[in-house]
Formats: structure tokens, C-alpha cells, sequence
């Protein structure tokens, strides 16, 4: 059986021509309830104001779900304690007929079963600092080697190592690009100081690549946006937050999937609140970038097949 017969599509994004993936381990794990609840909604008003149709991914009772009606969100947003669902936990969910809040690994399954090419979040999960002794690399990596959908997103979040996770990248074979920037956005941080491999000014040029990619039959890509200016933190700032977040993590023994909700609570904490401010602010963007080029993407098709 293919992966279609345990997926349900909203109708609305069947007939879409821009729709536009969300994901929900953002909002079950990665923001606090409820604010959560009102970025769910401003993700969504940001895409639609963009002319894209917002398709949020998860999994509900033991069926893959692109969709969801607003008690079905609510459950996301108050599901701190739903599993966190990537590649390797779909089998024994849906097994079991349980429900869980896709990572951007899963988001991509599911927003690849469902069609669609473009997907908005916050930061990927990428090479963790303490590898050498923990080898954790998230598995949002590997899937962009092997799942052809285009991650709109601020880079990786600043817990991590990101020039590693820029050469895990490289290595997988993903193109990480940039719209407005030359550097690999390093989440609440404007930019890395790492270089892209190229750099767009404008989405409708950057589907082009989208579609050539998809095309040729490889994986996923990265489309790294800067948070808005009006948000964005310094990197010194930022840096000593994280270096207080993961000596706590240390002490407190946290390890594996429960790391990163941690260290992003935890730096909410530390910042006053402003990690979270810009958080809420580059997902929005993003949303509504990812909406620009999923349009894009679709006037590309239309041209071709001559509509
Ligand atoms: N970035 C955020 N908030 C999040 C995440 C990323 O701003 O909640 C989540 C994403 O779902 C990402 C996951 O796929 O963290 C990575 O987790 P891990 O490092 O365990 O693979
Ligand atoms: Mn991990």
C-alpha cells in the first residue's frame, strides 16, 4: 500500500495552486501554549495573505494529516506531551493509531505525499555541538537528502554547531540557498558568517531552481531567509544565552529528541522573552515568503503547460 492510503488531504489544498507546508512540532514543542495557538493563526493569515493556502502537517488517531481544522490545531498547541514525529517513528505510531507533531523530517514525508514542494518553519535541525561525543545529527538532514520539498526557513537554530551542519549539507547533496542574503541565517541571528551556495533576489527566479531540482529527481533544499531587522538579535547575545542553556541541559541530564525543546525553552527564559519575540517574527516571514514562492512556482507550471 502506498503512503497515500493513510493520508488525508484537506480538499481545499488538493485543488491548490500554492499550497504551502507548516508544520507541527513548531507549535506543540517549539513555542508555548497559548501564544502558540495565535502564531498557528498568523502563519496561516500570513500565507493566504500571499496568495498561497497554508497546509499544516501531522499525524491524528493513526492517519497522516495535511490539514487541519482549528480544534484539530488546538490539539497541536496544547500537545506538549505528543510525541515528536520524525522518519523513524511513523511505523509504530500509526500501528498503534496514535497522534503525533511532525518535525521538519516528517513535515517533508508528508507534505511530499501530499504534493507539495514548498515548506515554511522556523530553523531545521541540523549537527548538534557535542557530536563528537553524542553523534546526534538531527534526522531533518538525511531527509533533505532523500525528499524533494524546498525548506523555507532561518537556517538552524543557534543550539547548534552551524558549520557542520553546513557541511553535513554539503555532503548530502542540498542545496542551501538564499533569498536577500548571502549567509546562512543563523535563526534569531541575522547571519552566520557562513556563505550560501547562492544567493536570489527574487522568488520567482529562485522556483526556477525549485522546479529544475524537482525535475532532475533529487532530494530537498534549503531556502534560508534572515529574520525581519526589527527583530533580530545579536549574535553575542544569542551566544551566551546558548552557552547558559546547554550547561543546564548538561546538569540536568537532558539528552536525544527532548534536547531541543528544552534548550529552546530554556532560552526564552534566559533572553527575557526576546528568543521567543523573534521566533514568532521569522516564522511569520517565512511563512510569507514560502507563500511568494509557491506562487511562483505555480505561475512556472501554468506557463508550461501552456494554462
Ligand atoms: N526549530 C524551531 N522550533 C522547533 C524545531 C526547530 O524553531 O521546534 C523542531 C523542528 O521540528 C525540527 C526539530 O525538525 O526541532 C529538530 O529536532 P531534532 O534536533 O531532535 O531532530
Ligand atoms: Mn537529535
Amino acid at each position: 500500500m502506498p503512503i497515500q492510503d493513510y493520508l488525508d488531504i484537506d480538499p481545499q489544498i488538493v485543488s491548490a495552486t500554492a499550497p504551502v507546508a507548516l508544520e507541527t512540532t513548531a507549535i506543540a514543542h517549539g513555542l508555548p501554549y497559548p501564544q502558540n495557538l495565535a502564531v498557528a493563526e498568523r502563519l496561516e493569515a500570513a500565507v493566504s495573505t500571499h496568495g498561497g493556502v497554508p497546509a499544516w502537517c501531522g499525524i491524528l488517531d493513526g492517519r497522516l494529516r495535511v490539514g487541519l481544522s482549528r480544534p484539530e490545531i488546538e490539539r497541536f498547541a496544547r500537545g506538549a506531551d505528543l510525541p515528536k514525529v520524525s522518519r523513524r517513528d511513523f511505523a509504530p505510531l500509526l500501528a498503534e493509531k496514535g497522534s503525533g507533531a511532525t518535525t521538519v523530517a516528517g513535515t517533508m514525508i508528508l507534505a511530499h505525499a501530499a504534493g507539495i514542494r514548498v515548506f515554511a518553519t522556523g530553523g531545521l535541525g541540523g549537527v548538534h555541538r557535542d557530536v563528537a561525543e553524542s553523534l546526534d545529527i538531527s534526522a531533518d538532514m538525511a531527509e533533505l537528502a532523500r525528499t524533494p520539498v524546498a525548506v523555507v526557513c532561518s537556517g538552524a537554530k543557534s543550539i547548534l554547531d552551524l558549520p557542520k551542519t553546513v557541511e553535513a549539507l554539503e555532503t548530502l547533496g542540498v542545496p542551501v540557498l538564499g533569498l536577500w542574503t548571502d549567509y546562512f541565517p543563523a535563526f534569531q541571528v541575522k547571519a552566520s558568517g557562513l556563505k550560501v551556495d547562492r544567493r536570489y533576489d527574487d522568488p520567482a527566479v529562485l522556483a526556477r531552481a525549485i522546479r529544475q531540482q524537482g525535475d532532475l529527481g533529487f532530494g530537498g533544499m534549503v531556502i534560508g531567509v534572515p529574520v525581519p531587522d526589527a527583530e533580530a538579535l545579536a549574535a553575542d547575545d544569542v551566544e551566551a544565552w546558548v552557552a547558559q542553556a546547554l550547561a543546564d541541559a548538561r546538569r540536568a541530564g537532558v539528552v536525544g529528541k527532548a534536547i531541543t525543546p528544552y534548550l529552546l525553552k530554556r532560552l526564552v527564559d534566559l533572553s527575557g522573552g526576546r528568543t521567543l519575540d523573534a521566533n514568532i517574527a521569522l516564522l511569520e516571514n517565512n511563512a510569507a515568503q514560502a507563500a511568494k514562492i509557491a506562487r511562483a512556482l505555480a505561475d512556472l507550471s501554468a506557463v508550461s503547460s501552456g494554462l
